[in-house]
């Protein structure tokens, strides 16, 4: 061999090499009956806040407090989805997805959260919608709690009180027996951790409680685990024989790495980001009991801090049965990553400079993360089925509907995912886009828009304008995935626009852009 040519090999195998999977874009699809969906929550989208016979719930008395929310803004009229189920059915239909999935406001069926006193209503708000999306062929992914508790179990000790697993149960149940012939996936709770730290920790979201914030959402995060024990349980013995849907919980989580990948100590804290994020669920759901990481760091603090006990409660062994093995699949809902460190007082989070900001602070763009997690959650929950139920990024300020920042994060982030399941065979059975249209982003307000469908808040009648990426997504789901450009005959061919940008240039246009 000449040298120039040993040396030009050297190169395209160094190159090879040196580029990791993490750089390069896979080409692939994903199963043949990949659940591809976009997602809303009702508080965030329906408004219709004192309709027909609703009542309260935490966070209508939340907004309506004083400077708990950005400008002031509230979910009474939010997108207006109470009086807008064909416009929220077409566009679902645009997208071609086909799964929805949205949650139920249990003070809509439930004014005052129990079975006393049932409102018809607002069952039949729900059933016009699934009637709706069966008529055009979608199929419903419906969460139970995403958050908008009534406030009526709130007046009595929300969860807190080891009562609301009883009421979440009868609620539970009745939502089974009267919208189950027409459910085949049920989520039981959005993002526990954001109930009991937000909502019982911090305070930051409704209900607003920080009275304690070391002990209560350890107390909530207990009663929130047999409350989905329980409705899945109900679930498996009552109906799923006769309706022969599935249902579990959905998870969120950052990934985290340590800030220093040299340090054992930034590895330790790493894992115990995850195993307190993930994991304070996801391990009695599906490996039985908190893992030991979390009671030995608990009960090592506590007492430490001269408590007689652990903060964090016990299950009894009986529990602890009960609880494991309450599922059918893996929810999770994914945004962004952490470098982790220790510091006194727990696990300090960072973000690296290199990570893109998007429209919200906590928000940065590491779509390497996705993956990671998902073989974390093949790994150390027995390879389940995983259906992604959230994933997505915000911008704020200005209005552009050429949105190629979010392009450029479903092109990379469901990239990543699509490596998890071709090259680490992780079971991945669904993929959902938050959010459907922009809405009410909690304490944000609507400031920060998560939306695939821009809402148009200065026209009354709210329309739903598509933004660029609707056009992307739509092609992503028709693909199932991403052809192989060279294989010629692929849909993706024929997209236009912003996605043909390479990489380094759409970084540019992100950065301008926010
Ligand atoms: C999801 O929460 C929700 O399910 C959905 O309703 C929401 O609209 C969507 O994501 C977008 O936020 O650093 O104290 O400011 C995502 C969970 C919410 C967790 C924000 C981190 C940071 C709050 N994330 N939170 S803070």
């Amino acid at each position: 061999f000449p040298v120039a040519v040993l040396v030009e090999i050297c190169v395209f195998f160094l190159h090879e090499i040196c580029t990791h999977d993490d750089e390069k874009m896979l080409y692939g699809h994903f199963r043949e009956d990949f659940m591809w969906s976009s997602a809303s929550a009702s508080y965030q989208i329906e408004g219709g806040w004192r309709a027909d016979g609703k009542g309260l719930s935490i966070w209508d008395k939340f907004a309506h407090s004083p400077s708990k929310i950005l400008n002031d803004d509230n979910g009474d009229i939010a997108c207006d989805s109470y009086n807008k189920i064909e416009e929220d059915v077409a566009i679902l239909k645009q997208l071609k997805v086909s799964h929805y999935r949205f949650s139920l406001s249990w003070s809509r069926v439930l004014p005052d959260g129990t079975i006393n006193n049932i409102n018809e209503a607002g069952i039949k708000y729900y059933q016009r919608l699934l009637d709706a999306l069966h008529a055009a062929n979608i199929q419903p992914q419906v969460t139970l709690y995403h958050w908008d508790l009534p406030q009526a179990i709130e007046d009595y000790g929300g969860f807190l009180n080891e009562n609301f697993i009883k009421l979440f149960r009868d609620y539970a149940d009745l939502m089974f027996d009267r919208l189950g012939d027409k459910v085949k996936i049920w989520i039981t709770f959005n993002e526990p951790i954001m109930t009991a730290n937000h909502g019982y920790g911090f305070g930051s979201f409704a209900p607003g409680i920080s009275s304690g914030p070391d002990t209560l959402p350890y107390i909530v995060g207990h009663n929130l685990i047999k409350a989905h024990a329980e409705a899945w349980h109900l679930y498996n013995d009552k109906y799923r024989a006769k309706q022969n849907g599935i249902i579990s919980i959905t998870v969120n989580s950052d990934w985290s790495e340590p800030r220093n990948p040299y340090r054992q100590e930034d590895y330790d804290a790493a894992r115990r980001v995850v195993e307190f994020y993930l994991g304070w669920f996801a391990h009695p759901i599906f490996n039985g009991d908190y893992s030991e990481i979390m009671k030995k760091r608990i009960r090592d603090r506590s007492l430490a801090a001269g408590l007689p006990q652990s903060r964090l409660p016990e299950f009894t062994p009986e529990e602890i049965k009960r609880i494991k093995g309450t599922h059918d699949f893996f929810g999770l809902n994914h945004y962004t990553s952490v470098l982790a460190f220790p510091v006194d007082h727990g696990d300090a989070q960072i973000s690296d400079r290199t990570w893109l900001d998007t429209g919200s602070s906590w928000l940065k763009i590491a779509p390497f993360g996705i993956r990671r997690l998902l073989n974390f959650i093949k790994n150390e929950y027995g390879n389940p089925p995983i259906v992604i139920t959230e994933n997505g990024v915000s911008e704020r300020g200005t209005v552009d509907l050429n949105d190629v920042h979010r392009i450029y994060y479903y092109d990379q982030y469901i990239n990543e995912v699509l490596k998890a399941y071709l090259l680490d065979g992780v079971d991945v059975r669904g993929y959902t886009a938050w959010s459907l249209m922009d809405n009410l982003e909690w304490t944000a307000g609507f400031s920060e828009r998560f939306g695939l469908f821009y809402v148009n808040r200065t026209d009354p009648n709210l329309p739903r304008v598509p933004k660029s990426s609707v056009n992307f997504y739509t092609k992503m789901v028709k693909c199932n995935g991403f052809p192989d450009p060279e294989s010629g005959h692929d849909v993706l061919d024929d997209v236009t626009g912003p996605e043909l940008l390479l990489p380094s240039a759409l970084n540019l246009t992100v950065i301008n852009m926010l």
